[in-house]
């Protein structure tokens, strides 16, 4: 049961019908959000919040941004699925719009995050058979210590942590980790020849926000270069600008075979994901062998251009980059005993809490919620700051702040 003390009876009353109703797969924050603007967020009893989560990533542009909910309600008023049984006449439009944004020969629409992951890897397993060459069911993933990418059964036969496979096997085969920021483990792992692919994240987002060493990037791409191995990289927690850059590989100048988006392509509004790849690989795959009845419908293709296009032209990634510096400053300036690592990119970021009780980040979150800023923990003792890249300097100050207030609940 939730604990419903310092809940109101409008907060209880729709904790108690999720607690009653729907499947306990998640343990929220309790607190029962009803509008969103911006960087803030209102709960039922109208108390406003600093989104601190950003809808883990997805809400880069800011809660209901005019221009991508404009594109949205124009196209809900006039087309929104034709399935992929016919043509819609923005399916087009969005894969010129996005392969010539991003530089890539083609795009393959999806929905969800972990439909683009799957995209990848069957892509991938695909190249490897056709173009690579390698024997027929015996192409092999490789992934990195710590990832997340999804819930569906591949995502959870790549994963290492317990919590997502236990209890969930047979899981699928052909897929090798090699510990995250290791070069030396990876090129050792290259040696084999039905190596089709490397699937990473530039910085690990559910693992805590883990940035690896400067280099790591690049070097993925030299090797796989060198190693005829396809580079996969999951930018749909790090891309969009939410690290400081379009994308977090750009830091390195470091350009994917596959790159993987999703969350913040629709600026929070609906899962709309995205594989970009060249001919190459794109065209391994044929009519009939992949695809999703929503992916590249019409309503997407509107609100993922205008995400776009967003991002763009009000310099989210500048501003990230920025705002991300002063935040990390001044969070470092509080010299909180209760924090042991201050970590991130851009406005991806993290604390680690410092603590005997085993429940202080959680702790420490609830009071956050209590002094106006929202944010959730993760692998318990990480607390990830991540707000819409829109935020401003005197927000960041004011946030700080309250993160500062509220860290007394541990003394
Ligand atoms: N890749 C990365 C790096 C992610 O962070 C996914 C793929 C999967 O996206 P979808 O849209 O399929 O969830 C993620 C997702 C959750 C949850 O509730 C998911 C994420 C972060 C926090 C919670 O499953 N990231």
């Amino acid at each position: 049961m939730h604990t419903l003390t310092n809940t109101s009876a409008a907060t209880n009353y729709h904790l108690e019908l999720e607690e009653r109703y729907g499947a306990h797969n998640y343990h929220p924050i309790p607190v029962v959000l009803k509008k969103g603007n911006g960087v803030f967020v209102w709960d039922v009893d109208d108390k406003k919040y600093y989104d601190f989560l950003s809808g883990y990533s997805a809400v880069n542009q800011g809660h209901c941004h005019p221009k991508i909910i404009a594109a949205l309600k124009a196209q809900a008023e006039s087309l929104t699925l034709t399935s992929r049984a016919f043509h819609n006449n923005l399916l087009g439009e969005y894969e010129k719009y996005i392969t010539e944004f991003f530089g890539y020969d083609k795009v393959l629409p999806m929905n969800t995050g972990v439909e683009a992951g799957e995209t990848a890897i069957k892509l991938a397993r695909r190249w490897g058979y056709t173009v690579k060459g390698i024997e027929a069911n015996k192409a092999k993933i490789v992934f990195a210590e710590g990832n997340f990418w999804g819930r569906t059964m591949a995502a959870i036969s790549s994963s290492t942590d317990p919590s997502s496979y236990t209890n969930f096997g047979p899981f699928m085969p052909g897929f090798e980790i090699v510990p995250y920021n290791d070069l030396i483990a990876l090129e050792k792992k290259f040696q084999d020849k039905n190596i089709a692919a490397f699937m990473f994240e530039p910085i690990q987002g559910e693992a805590g926000v883990v940035v690896p060493d400067e280099g790591y990037i690049s070097g993925i791409r030299k090797l796989c270069s060198d190693y005829n191995v396809l580079m996969i990289a999951d930018e749909i927690q790090t891309g969009l600008a939410r690290t400081g850059k379009m994308l977090a590989c750009d830091h390195e100048n470091a350009r994917p075979d596959i790159l993987v988006l999703g969350k913040a392509l629709s600026g929070g509004t609906m899962p709309v994901s995205a594989v970009l790849a060249d001919d190459e690989i794109m065209l391994t795959i044929k009519p009939g062998e992949h695809g999703s009845t929503y992916g590249g419908n019409p309503l997407a293709c509107n609100v993922a251009m205008a995400a776009l296009q967003v991002l763009k032209e009000e310099h989210m990634a500048e501003n990230a980059e920025i705002m991300g510096q002063l935040f990390r400053c001044e969070l470092k300036k509080i010299n909180s005993p209760h924090i042991s690592v201050i970590r991130g990119r851009g406005l991806l970021n993290a604390i680690v809490i410092k603590h005997d009780h085993p429940n202080a980040a959680w702790e420490l979150c609830m009071e956050l919620k209590e002094n106006g800023l929202l944010a959730k923990p993760t692998h318990g003792d990480k607390i990830r700051f991540a707000p819409p890249l829109t935020i401003q300097k005197d927000e960041i100050t004011d946030a700080v702040g309250i993160i500062e207030k509220s860290l007394r609940v541990l003394d």
